[in-house]
Order: C-alpha cells, then structure tokens, then sequence
C-alpha cells in the first residue's frame, strides 16, 4: 500500500460543492424542455446522419411533479482522449447519482478508453474502487484512449458487447472527437433497436468545447491554474536574473483558451493568440518581427529579458503553414498505407517534400529540418496533427535571433539575446482537481446521471451559470448533434463537433488587447502561486478569469 501524501488524504475528505436542486431526492428531479437547439451549419447533412437525435429541445433540471420508478440500471463509463483534472469526480458524481436512483445498480468503466467497449473489456466499479479516487487527478482509474469508434465493425462489436452486459446506459467523457463518438453510437444504437442511453460529459483541458450552454469543459480550471503557477514562477526567474527570454510554449490544441487565461493570470510579456493571427492573416515572418520588436523596445530600457506565451496550435492558424499542413494531410490520407511503411526523418520529409505543390514545397524547404519531420509525424486517430509534437517554441526562437541579429547589423538593436524553452501541457492535466474542477466533475456525473434516468440519448451534460457559486448553478443538458458541423478529416467529410475558438470580438480577447501595451514593457508580474485547495473561498474557489469575463456582465 503506498502511503499517501498528507494533502491526497485531506482531499478524499472533501464534500463536492453541488448546484442547490441535486439536494433533493434524485427521483424528484426531472427535466424541462427548452428551445430547440440547431447546428449552426450543415443542418441537411446532420440531419440525415443523425436522424433520431436531431431537432430535439435543450433540457434544464427542476423539481418533479411526482416522483420518478426506476429499476436497477447497468451504466457503463469511458474516459477518452487526454486526461483532464476531474475526471474521477464525474465517475463518482456518476456512481452515486446511480446508487440514490436504486442502491441496486451497477457502474462499470471500461478499460482504456473507447476501446475497451469495442474489445468488451471492463471492471465493475464498487464503492471501494471509486472511494479511492474521489477528488484526485488522472484517469488511471479505468484509464483512457484515444479509439475514434467509426467504422461499421467497431459499431457493431460495440453494440454487441453492450447487448451482451445488457448495458441500460453508457457515458462517453471525452472532448470534441469523443463526443462525437458518443452521437454516433447513440445513433447506431437506435437504428438497431437497443434501449441503451448514450450521454456525453464535456471534457478537456483545452478549454474548446463550449457554447451558450456548455461554459467550460472540465479541467481547463485546474490545467490553467497549474501553467500560470509555473509561469509566473518563470516570471519571477526571470526579472532576477535578468538574463533569458523565456519562450513558453503552452498545450490546448487548436484552440488559445488556455494561452489567454495564463496570460491574465500572470500577465507575460508577450502573448500570442493563434485565432488573432488567423484573422489577421499574419504570416510567420510578420509574427518573428513583432516579437522580435517587442525583444527590442525592452532591451532600450536595459531589459534584456522577459516571458512569451505560445499557444501549442499557433503553427496551424499561420496562413501559409495552415496550407502546408492541409496539403501535407491529403498526402497522408492518400498514401495511406505506403506511407505508413516509411520510417520517420528523411524519409517522410522527402517522401511529402516531392508531393508538394510550388509554394507549399518552398515554405517546407525553408523549415528547420526537425520542424519539416515533425509535420510529417501520423496524425491522431481523429486526423489531428499532434500540435504537441511540434517544437512551435524552438522554431520561433531560431527565427527571432535571426531577426534580431538582421537588427542589430542596421544598429536596430543593441541588446543581448539569451534564451530558454519550455513546453507546458502534461504537467498540467492530471494535477488534483481545483475545487471549481472537483465540484464541476461532481455535478456533471450526477446530471449525466439525470439525463439517462429520462432516457435523454444523444445529450451531453451541460451546466450553466458557473461563475456563480455552486449552488446557484443550473444543471441540464444539449443534444451533441447540435455543436456538430462537417469537416475534413483523413481527407473525407465527416460530422464533427465544432471546435470553440477564442473569439476576437469576445470580452476576454478584448479586454487582453487592451491590457497587453502594458504587460510588454513592464516587468511587474502577476504571481499566482499554486492551486489552494483549503482556505478562504475567494481565493480556493476562484473561476476561471475568462469565464468571469465571458459570464459575468
Ligand atoms: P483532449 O482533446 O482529448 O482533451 O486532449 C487535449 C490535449 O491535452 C491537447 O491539449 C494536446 O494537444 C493533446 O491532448 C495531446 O495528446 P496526447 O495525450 O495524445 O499526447
């Protein structure tokens, strides 16, 4: 047995925080419809590929007229994609939702993600499994993966393993690709006739899978919390040396949620926004001048160092890198199985390097060697480039002692550039979940819960009003077919769930544009510290800064 830490014994101790109507009696809770809700494209093929969760209303939970009958249920659980703090919450918010609704009732988790419903490998999760993890980080509890379940033979194993353990109910926790995952096995399901409940819990770190409905996704709290401790730590480091330029590299994808909450937390000296550089179609060397600008203007008042956010997907939102990468993933998809003969380095780069169309061809060449084999790496099993993979933050530091050195010889710059690198993203997703995570998790396996005693398939928990304090939050659900539109993946259309972008017209963008003039030259950081998980509530239970902004008025 390994002796815990004083603070993971202290957390298993901790009571959720949930919204004031979960008080009640499960069985006297139940839903009310609201607006319909569409996609907001692509609505013919959506609905044609999902015909029996289409057009249905939003749901939000209030009190029941009359009490609901239930009988025991067989719910299954996966966790997919990366881990995100809280997800062990959700399984016991899960569990114990099941076990108010009829003690006799069963939760297994299925191993390694979606997987684990495709092979049939499972663990029935008892009291004892699940008392062990409440309140902890991670998703070793059953683990996780990233399986996309698409193909007819992966739907029909899944629905014969679930016809087998004669499944009542499954919850699919996971992202934008998983949720997906979960609309189409509710869907297959109907068309072959199982009564098996299929709900989404939106989950990951990149902070990308919101709406009107769903606020934030899970875990995003508490990865954000932990970059912006070590971050500001940096800052620190920094202004007392006074020697390096620290490029921070930062996970969340596509999306810049996670960069933009880092940079109001610790407030760096540079911070970009890959949407921003979409809108304004900055091309890579205008992006290596404006850092290398803001190097300088700091360096004239005898500041030679300072702190720059990177978001992990900026390399795809470049203009032309954006057309490199979609014409290097049509090679991938076409080549497929040659291509997956190659063997990694020289091979793959001259291999894709030969297939490029003129311009795409030399904006390849003129790539660091290692960053040309990095975009050449196999794409995720959704089609992702692994942005994680690619050193987005030793490309721009090569690119900006070139700039730099092109300055300094037109006496443009007379200062001294020292650097370091640093990649954060899996330190941050498995940390203990802050109590704003733990509470949320909670919350979101007990209204997954709700959703399958009323029999809502194809809906994706969703919580709202979460600047608020918990009790004030207003539980329900959305169909997932609703956040889906069509898209390009392994060069085929394929419905999936759109991924929320920082939005440049939104509060947060905007009051960071207005902040940011300031934060370039001053070396006054904003120093975080790590996560509280005991003390004052103003300081234990703070939300998410750009969720204030976003929610509050
Ligand atoms: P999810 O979308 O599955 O939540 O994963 C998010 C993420 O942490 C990204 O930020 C990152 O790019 C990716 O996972 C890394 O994936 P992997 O764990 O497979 O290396």
């Amino acid at each position: 047995m390994i002796e815990l830490s004083p603070l993971h014994a202290a957390r298993y101790a901790y009571v959720p925080k949930v919204p004031e109507i979960f008080l009640e009696s499960i069985l006297n809770i139940a839903p009310r419809s609201t607006a319909i809700v569409e996609p907001e494209k692509d609505r013919e093929a959506l609905k044609n590929a999902f015909p029996n969760s289409y057009g249905k209303p939003a749901v939000e939970f209030v009190a029941a007229q009359s009490p609901l009958k239930t009988k025991p249920l067989t719910v299954g659980v996966i966790l997919s994609g990366g881990p995100a703090a809280g997800g062990h919450n959700v399984i016991a918010g899960l569990f114990d939702a099941l076990k108010k609704a009829h003690p006799q009732s069963t939760l297994i988790g299925f191993k390694g993600g979606p997987s684990g419903l495709i092979d049939g490998t499972y663990i029935e999760l008892t009291s004892e499994i699940v008392d062990r993890y409440r309140n902890t980080g991670g998703f070793d509890i059953i683990g996780s993966g990233r399986t996309k379940i698409e193909t007819q033979e992966q739907l029909e194993k899944s629905f014969k393993n679930a016809r087998n353990i004669a499944l009542d109910a499954l919850v699919v926790v996971g992202g934008d690709d998983s949720n997906t995952n979960a609309a189409m096995l509710s869907e297959y399901f109907r068309q072959r006739g199982a009564a098996v409940t299929v709900v989404g819990v939106p989950k990951t770190i990149d902070g990308d899978l919101k709406n009107e409905w769903i606020e934030s996704s899970f875990g995003f709290d508490t990865a954000t919390k932990v970059y912006a401790e070590l971050i500001g730590n940096i800052c620190r480091d920094a202004a007392s040396g006074r020697k390096y330029w620290h490029f921070i590299k930062l996970m969340g994808r596509s999306a810049s949620h996670i960069a933009l909450e880092c940079a109001f937390l610790t407030r760096p000296n540079v911070a970009l926004i890959s949407e921003e550089v979409e809108a304004k179609q900055m091309s890579l060397s205008s992006i290596v001048n404006s850092i290398a600008d803001a190097i300088s203007a700091r360096a004239a008042k005898g500041e030679n160092f300072g702190v720059i956010i990177i978001p992990e997907g900026l390399i795809e939102f470049i203009p032309e890198i954006k057309r490199l990468i979609a014409e290097i993933n049509d090679i991938i998809a076409a080549e497929g199985s040659l291509y997956e003969t190659l063997s990694k380095g020289e091979v793959q780069r001259s291999f894709i390097a030969a297939r490029l169309g003129p311009e795409s061809a030399a904006l390849f060449s003129s790539l660091p060697e290692v960053i040309q084999s990095q975009l050449c790496w196999d794409r995720d099993p959704h089609g992702n480039v692994q942005v994680s993979r690619i050193e987005t933050e030793k490309l721009l530091v090569e690119m900006t002692s070139r700039r730099l050195r092109e300055m300094a010889e037109k006496n443009e710059y007379t200062g001294k550039f020292d650097y370091q690198t640093h990649f954060f993203g899996y330190e941050g997703r498995c940390a203990f979940p802050s109590n704003f995570d733990a509470d949320y998790c909670y919350s979101l396996g007990y209204d997954a819960c709700l959703l399958i005693l009323h029999s809502l398939s194809g809906y994706i928990a969703a919580i709202r009003n979460l600047a608020a304090p918990a009790k004030d939050w207003l539980p329900g659900g959305i169909p997932i077919v609703s956040m889906m539109n069509i898209e390009r993946r392994h060069g085929k259309d394929k419905p999936v769930i759109k991924k929320a972008l920082v939005e440049i017209e939104g509060k947060p963008f905007k009051a960071f544009s207005e902040a940011r003039d300031a934060w370039a030259l001053s070396s006054d950081y904003r120093i975080p510290g790590g996560i509280q998980y005991f003390g004052p509530p103003a300081i234990t239970d703070m939300p998410a800064i750009t969720l204030q902004l976003e929610r509050n008025s």
